[in-house]
């Protein structure tokens, strides 16, 4: 994590320190950490059984997953629909007449990836309402909680399908996208249940959602380190990709002298080691060549094409145009020196997003209310709130990825650590039915 990413200032001003007092009691019964213990366990058993813990979107694994969310959402107490653009939406009315407030996030993940990134934002959004409706917590306004489909980059190169979906932000030509292996996005979104040519006419516009909030494992190793359990977020990092690929001409590996080749492994190398050095000489942000496809991809064939996607993130839009520009000149430079073109094509683009100031200082206030020590960071993971920032007012907590390990089997966050992270989230919601 880079330097300047850390901390950001706690700002604490008096008029959320009284809020809570009147619900602190029924707050601090909050959460059943058996229970949502139980829930995170059960959703880790719904998985790839080849790749633990893996449900992609729109697979069997995903699918099954959700129909046990759905239930839980139901037990909760939330009337449950799946909207247009594939999201799992629930919903309780509020004592008022109001937007709601969401909470949610997301229950697919990477291939091999963790039980806790996006699960415990939703089952712990889920736990919240069913705790709310226990101890007799009935809020100004309705609360919806929303599992957003595809949030993980999708085998069609789009990721927060479905929060885009929710924006206005799943573009034709998004919907478009496809892969040699699949039919195109909207196909399959059909096929999840979904209606492509609806997504537009439930657009949600700007104030239609009062608040949003978003409890999400750090991802990073910070709180672990400091071994302090939550932190409210200031703000997320933009995430750019770019599909480059690079056609060389595939030929014999035994006849084709060293001289008269176009390898394109060879010149998709030399990009992602110049593209690393680019990475590496910047501050306050990080890049990544993570994804990679050659063909014919033989022993014995020199490599003729090479498809890569390229990612630069930071907090700051102006540093991810520097690289933007740095990466398009080096691939110039090896292209002219290789005699081998090489394409870059924008695939996504998410501006960084602030979280609101009122919801800083909710969500500050809440953790600390929670464990004075909370910390107030800016996240370098992507996430379901870089979409519905574009039009609402976007809050966020963190608790500990140990040793700061994620989108990795072996990722893990304490079930104490999760319940407190329910907590918090429970008492930013009250503060933020009283501010919106
Ligand atoms: O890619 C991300 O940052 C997120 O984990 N989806
Ligand atoms: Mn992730
Ligand atoms: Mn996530």
């Amino acid at each position: 994590m880079p330097r300047a990413w850390r901390r950001g200032k706690p700002p604490i001003s008096g008029w959320v320190q009284e809020q809570t007092e009147i619900v602190e009691d029924s707050l601090r019964k909050i959460p059943d950490t058996e229970r949502l213990a139980a829930g995170i366990a059960s959703l880790a058993s719904i998985t790839d059984p080849e790749q633990p813990y893996t449900r992609r979107p729109f697979t069997e694994f995903f699918q099954k997953g959700r129909q046990w969310l759905q239930g839980e959402m139901e037990a909760a107490g939330l009337k449950v629909r799946l909207d247009a653009a594939g999201n799992l939406v629930g919903w309780q009315a509020g004592r008022e007449t109001l937007p709601p407030l969401m909470i949610g996030s997301h229950t697919d993940t990477v291939a091999g990836g963790g039980r806790f990134d996006g699960v415990i934002g939703i089952i712990g959004g889920v736990e919240v309402v069913r705790c709310f409706n226990e101890v007799g917590i009935n809020l100004r306004h309705p609360l919806e909680g929303v599992e957003f489909l595809a949030e993980e980059p999708t085998d069609f190169g789009v990721s927060t399908v479905g929060s885009r979906g929710m924006v206005g932000a799943l573009s034709p030509e998004l919907l478009d996208k496809t892969n040699e292996q699949r039919p195109p996005l909207s196909e399959a979104l059909t096929e999840l249940g979904g209606c492509p040519e609806k997504v537009p006419n439930e657009v949600r516009q700007r104030g239609d959602i009062a608040a949003y909030l978003e409890m999400h494992i750090e991802q990073g190793p910070i709180l672990d380190q400091e071994g302090i359990p939550l932190a409210a977020v200031t703000g997320i990092a933009g995430i750019r990709r770019f599909t480059v690929t690079i056609a060389g001409e595939p030929n014999h590996a035994g006849t084709t002298p060293m001289e008269l080749r176009r390898d394109a492994l060879v010149v998709a190398s030399r990009f992602v080691i110049e593209s690393e050095l680019i990475f590496r000489s910047e501050e306050d942000s990080v890049g990544t060549v993570g994804y990679l496809q050659i063909s014919p991809n033989m022993a014995n064939v020199v490599p003729g094409l090479a498809e890569l996607i390229v990612e630069m993130r930071s907090i700051d839009p102006g540093i991810i145009a520097r690289i933007d520009e740095r990466l398009r000149q080096k691939a110039a430079e090896i292209a002219e020196e290789r005699g081998i073109p090489i394409r870059m094509d924008p695939l996504t683009d998410a501006s960084p997003v602030q979280a609101d100031p009122r919801l800083i200082e909710i969500t500050t206030q809440a953790c600390r209310q929670t464990d004075p020590r909370a910390l107030v960071l800016p996240s370098g993971a992507g996430h379901d709130a870089t979409q519905v920032g574009t039009i609402a007012p976007i809050g966020m907590i963190f608790v500990p990825s140990r040793s700061g390990i994620s989108h990795n089997p072996a990722e893990w966050t304490d079930s104490e650590d999760i319940a407190l992270g329910v907590q918090a989230l429970a008492r930013a919601l009250v503060l933020a039915d009283e501010t919106f």
